[in-house]
């Protein structure tokens, strides 16, 4: 790829954030703007400026070298400064200030991107601080699309429904025991969590072709699986009973036993064959152990997602090297909501898993932990304080992410009682060497 095609690149993919992002902020009046709407979430104004601070302060003033826009707004918008509950009482910039800082930034950084090297230290290597910051904007937008979903009132954002079912798909693939090439050394933007790249044995394991539907889930409900405290591990029955969980968030059942749910301002009758979302890691557990089965490890999950049984190598995706597009996935807002299972076969890996990228992000029995060797770039606050037992691993990107801020590698995480994420998960079990189902 020559510079030129590089910096065009990078200018389309920081375009096609702001457009999300103007998107998620306009549609809303700029009262709502400002409001919580969960003690969960920053209100939208907040993400907005924050987006543009972070901006500035890797774009236009580390790589590019230049003169602070507004350095008197930093500790505003550090996360790490104010607790999300707290935000909405802070002296934050307005919606129309907010607005006109992120383009006064955005102006400064498409002139940084005309006129710096896209190459000689690691933080301009192949763009890299750009490629940061698309992703760092896009997970907002993911952020604020999860704060759109639990704003009341009628539906702000529309959207085609995906593409239905056009194969069937049920059952488990079998992965051989082995080693496989885990993480990436080479992508080039990677974030730091994603390194190095490194060999790691798996055993054998099967691993559902789909994700949990809906339509299993109700099952789980029907079963009594939110009243037997045995299908729970203790701090997750701890957690069941003191928020009182009796189904996925955004869920209720009427008087004649059908489950509805509200989405993005509409309720709408539960579809049965869509993966569920809004479910706790407590809650896949639980639904895990009801099934005879157990959630996949990270490792697990992305040998099923990169590893070519062929040769051997570990790819950037699960249908091979090649981008998403709207064939391969549900991603990028295009819908707003997971597809139906069977609705993505040329998404699928060679062993015949599906819909690992994009629909749903997916649990793993995995605490958020660095790779061997690894070290923090450019920044500890993004990955590296959140090491350790709170949080767990989830995989493949949902619905709400776009394309940029998710592959393979990509890890995320939470903590195992959040629901407002576009959170579901699929099973795994411990397989024998040689079977083949
Ligand atoms: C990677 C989604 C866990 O939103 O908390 C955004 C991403 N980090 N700004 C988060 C992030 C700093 C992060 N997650
Ligand atoms: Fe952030």
């Amino acid at each position: 790829m020559t510079r030129e095609e590089l910096r065009t690149d990078i200018a389309i993919i920081l375009d096609r954030a702001r457009k999300r992002t103007s998107l998620l902020t306009e549609t809303v009046s700029d009262e709502e703007l400002c409001a919580q709407h969960s003690p969960l979430m920053s209100p939208l104004v907040w993400d907005l400026a924050h987006i543009g601070n972070q901006e500035e302060l890797w774009l236009v003033r580390d790589l590019g070298g230049r003169e602070p826009v507004r350095k008197d707004i930093d500790e505003l918008y550090d996360a790490f400064q104010h607790p999300r509950a707290s935000r909405p009482q802070l002296p934050l910039l307005s919606p129309s200030e907010a607005r006109g800082y992120v383009r006064t930034v955005r102006d400064k950084v498409l002139d940084v991107l005309d006129h710096t090297p896209l190459y000689g230290t690691p933080l301009s290597d192949h763009g890299f601080a750009f490629g940061m910051i698309a992703q760092h904007e896009q997970q907002h937008d993911e952020t604020m699309l999860a704060t759109h979903q639990l704003r009341r009132g009628s539906a702000a954002l529309h959207a085609a429904p995906p593409p239905p079912k056009s194969a069937a798909v049920g059952g488990e693939a079998v992965v051989p025991a082995g080693p496989f090439e885990m993480g990436t050394s080479s992508d080039p933007w990677a974030l730091d969590n994603e390194r190095p790249a490194h060999n790691v044995h798996v055993d054998a394991f099967a691993i559902a072709r789909a994700p949990v539907t809906n339509g299993e889930y109700i099952e789980f409900i029907g079963d009594g699986g939110y009243s037997r405290s045995g299908l729970w591990s203790e701090a997750g029955w701890a957690h069941r009973n003191a928020s009182d969980l009796t189904a996925p968030l955004f869920w209720r059942q009427d008087s004649d036993g059908v489950w509805w749910r509200r989405r993005f301002g509409l309720v709408e009758e539960v579809p049965l064959d869509e993966p569920v979302v809004h479910v706790s890691f407590h809650e896949a557990e639980a639904f895990a152990r009801w099934a005879g089965k157990r959630l996949p490890t990270e490792a697990e999950w992305e040998k099923a997602a990169r590893w070519d049984p062929t040769t051997g190598r570990s790819r950037r995706y699960p249908w091979g090297d090649e981008a998403p597009s709207a064939e391969r996935a549900n991603l990028g807002q295009r819908h707003l909501q997971p597809a139906t299972v069977g609705a993505y076969p040329a998404g699928a890996s060679p062993l015949g898993v599906h819909q690992l990228i994009g629909d749903v992000w997916e649990w793993t029995s995995t605490h958020f932990r660095g790779y061997p060797g690894f070290r923090y770039f450019p920044y500890a606050e993004y990955s590296e304080v959140f090491f350790g037992t709170a949080h767990r691993v989830l995989r493949g990107g949902s619905f709400g992410t776009d394309e940029v801020a998710v592959r393979g590698t990509f890890r995320n995480w939470d903590y195992p009682v959040r629901r407002q994420i576009f959170a579901g998960f699929r099973l795994a079990r411990d397989a024998e060497q040689d079977e083949n189902i």
